[in-house]
């Protein structure tokens, strides 16, 4: 009887999520899941965490619902204007809980050198009893929620399954938007032979010990975070935030660090790449991957509206590809993502149209600032502010006498990819999709030329381990400094960055040349004497696209320089046509000064040094081979 009244079901029949008493947690797990690895590891943890209730998801539309409803009840999301933004809500977060935490972020592996000298690392025995001690009662007062999941299509032979605890309803919905989340991935669980997923244990670090204490909208732990990964056991443990990738353990902590290593076990590549489709006028599609540090306009590129007539992009994901080859020699992606979390400021109808289209509804914005009609604003959404808005830190702000931004810089949009009004038609499809080319890039005001393309798998695998970008974000550095970021991967690759090139050179011998990708590298940022930029970039990026696409079958010229291969401009390589630019620009845009290049090799050789030993002999050949060309 109790057990009935306690238990709360979301509309009908077997799939509804189970809400109950945690002492009924037991019995209720029981009927939720087959998977006994599932259901001692859900007990384990109730047993330790003491939540007051747990919640067993299974994404519904009633679920969502009762759980929104909760959340705006303690003022967590504030509902937006349902005229101007349709089932979509405002989060704002603690003040210290705003972006990811690299210096709380541990790869704990058995041996310190597995990871490698680009991670924070701790031993995991230490660090989970570290980890268990914060654990213990932390969500007393609170809900449980247990959240299957499944990265990339839900059974796919390319996707893989994941369980998140965690005592946080935002981080739940997020997950919701961002992953396949509920019971069709636990059906997966339950119908797999060994019950097997990745867990993922996350607590906000804020139990409510007074229930009549007030819950904040936001709560979290001031003084302690943690983001903890098992990459031998293939765990996660996270304690202290609700931010991003903190806490929404599929993206980040899974689909990167732990795929990261699962990938380089299992022989396929978890890679930090949009994946987008491009169609010429002819009607031939081919797919593309790239890797772009943070600030260069990832999500930007991964849904650009093309400004070559006849030309179309369209788009498969924006942040993470999961790699594989097939029987057929070539090289398949997935985006094990189901969502877009992007990066709010800066994101207008002019930079982004598609990003903005994609938040139209159903989106959950964190720290964006609230317009007086109930709507969302963040700098550089319009060429005029608002004269006022509700800033991210629920203050009056007013455009006239601002000192701060009325966004944080990292504010974030969460938004369904189905809603992007370019989704590739194959974006969900379980095979994946055929990647012709990838793009490296970064953020550099000099030497680096708009694009060219490497010599060859080994020699692009160089370029990818040479990226750096040039930081904008006074927070993250001194502004302008060039910071080496291999392969976007420095912050998520779960193991020796040195054994992740020597992966990379090793998929390159899986199949024969002509089917591997050809490599590329951009650089939309060079500036001229003036500091000015020189390329207009955005959708004119097409016109390097174009080139891209016709050099992965020959069909467009280049020529041999020291670097690498570049459009010939002289020959009209790159289609420059209805494009307003000085020939003498564009020279400059492609100029390859040796002087200049050899102490660019120099600052490549001095960032190898951190790996030793350990850096691949074939890498270590690309840089010496870069040198003698030059020489
Ligand atoms: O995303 C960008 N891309 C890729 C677009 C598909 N951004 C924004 C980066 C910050 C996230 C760019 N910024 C790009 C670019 O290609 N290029 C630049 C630099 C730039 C900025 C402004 C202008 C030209 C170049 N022009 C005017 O403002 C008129
Ligand atoms: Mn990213």
């Amino acid at each position: 009887m109790i057990n009935t009244l306690l238990k709360r079901s979301g509309a009908i029949g077997a799939r509804a999520y189970t809400n109950v008493a945690a002492r009924d947690a037991g019995a209720a797990l029981g009927n939720w899941t087959s998977s006994e690895k599932l259901r001692s590891w859900v007990e384990e943890f109730v047993g330790h965490m003491r939540p007051e209730r747990v919640h067993l998801c299974d994404g519904s539309e009633s679920e969502k619902e009762f759980m929104i409803n909760g959340m705006v009840r303690r003022g967590t999301l504030i509902p937006l204007n349902p005229e101007k933004r349709p089932g979509s809500y405002l989060a704002r977060s603690d003040v210290g809980d705003v972006a990811r935490v690299e210096e709380n972020t541990y790869i704990c592996c058995e041996n310190e050198a597995d990871a490698g000298p680009t991670n924070n690392w701790k031993d995991p025995a230490e660090m989970k009893e570290l980890m268990m001690g914060l654990y213990d009662g932390c969500m007393e007062g609170r809900t449980m929620y247990v959240v299957p999941y499944s990265m990339g299509p839900v059974g796919s032979p390319l996707s893989a399954l994941g369980v998140e605890i965690t005592d946080s309803p935002y981080v739940v919905q997020s997950m919701n938007i961002m992953t396949r989340m509920g019971q069709a991935a636990l059906d997966q669980i339950n119908s797999s032979e060994d019950g097997s997923f990745v867990p993922g244990v996350h607590s906000i670090g804020a139990p409510l010990t007074d229930p009549k204490a007030e819950d904040s909208p936001w709560p979290c732990n001031a003084d302690t975070k943690y983001i903890t990964h098992y990459p031998e056991s293939r765990t996660i443990m996270s304690y202290g935030s609700a931010y991003g990738g903190n806490a929404l353990l599929g993206k980040k902590c899974f689909a990167l660090r732990i795929a990261s290593t699962m990938a380089k076990e299992e022989g396929w590549l978890a890679e930090h790449m949009l994946i987008l489709g491009v169609t010429n006028p002819e009607g031939v599609k081919k797919y593309v991957a790239a890797a772009f540090p943070s600030a260069c306009g990832k999500t930007n590129f991964a849904m650009m509206m093309p400004t070559l007539p006849g030309w179309k992009v369209e788009c498969v994901g924006d942040d993470i590809a999961w790699m594989r080859f097939k029987e057929d020699g070539k090289l398949y992606a997935i985006n094990p993502e189901a969502g877009f979390f992007g990066v709010a400021p800066g994101t207008s109808d002019a930079t982004n149209p598609m990003a903005m289209g994609c938040m139209k509804e159903n989106t959950i914005f964190t720290n964006v600032a609230m317009t007086e009609d109930g709507d969302v604003w963040w700098e550089g959404m319009t060429k005029d502010a608002p004269s006022s808005v509700s800033d991210w830190l629920r203050r009056d702000w007013h455009a006239d006498d601002s000192k701060s931004p009325a966004a944080h810089p990292n504010s974030r949009f969460a938004a369904p990819a189905s809603q992007c009004p370019i989704i590739d038609e194959k974006w969900d499809q379980p095979e994946g999709v055929p990647i012709d080319a990838i793009i490296f890039g970064g953020r550099r005001s000099d030497t680096i030329p708009l694009v060219y393309q490497s010599r060859g798998w080994n020699h692009g695998t160089f370029l990818g381990a040479t990226m750096g970008s040039e930081m904008t974000a006074a927070a993250a550095g001194t502004v302008g400094k060039m910071r080496s970021d291999p392969m976007a991967m420095k912050p998520f690759c779960g193991y020796n960055m040195a054994d992740y090139f020597q992966h990379w050179i090793d998929m390159g011998e899986k199949t024969s040349e002509e089917k591997l990708p050809k490599i590329f590298y951009v650089n939309w940022f060079r500036k001229d004497a003036e500091g000015k930029f020189m390329w207009p970039g955005f959708g004119e990026n097409s016109r390097v696209l174009k080139w891209v696409f016709d050099r992965t079958e020959s069909n467009v010229g280049a020529v041999d320089t020291p670097i690498g291969y570049l459009p010939d401009i002289s020959k009209g390589d790159l289609d420059l046509d209805g494009l307003d630019i000085d020939s003498t620009v564009v020279e400059e845009l492609f100029a390859v000064d040796k002087s200049t290049w050899k102490s660019e090799a120099q600052v490549y050789r001095e960032n190898f040094k951190i790996y030793g030993d350990s850096l691949p002999e074939a890498i270590q050949n690309e840089l010496d081979a870069l040198e003698s060309r030059l020489a």
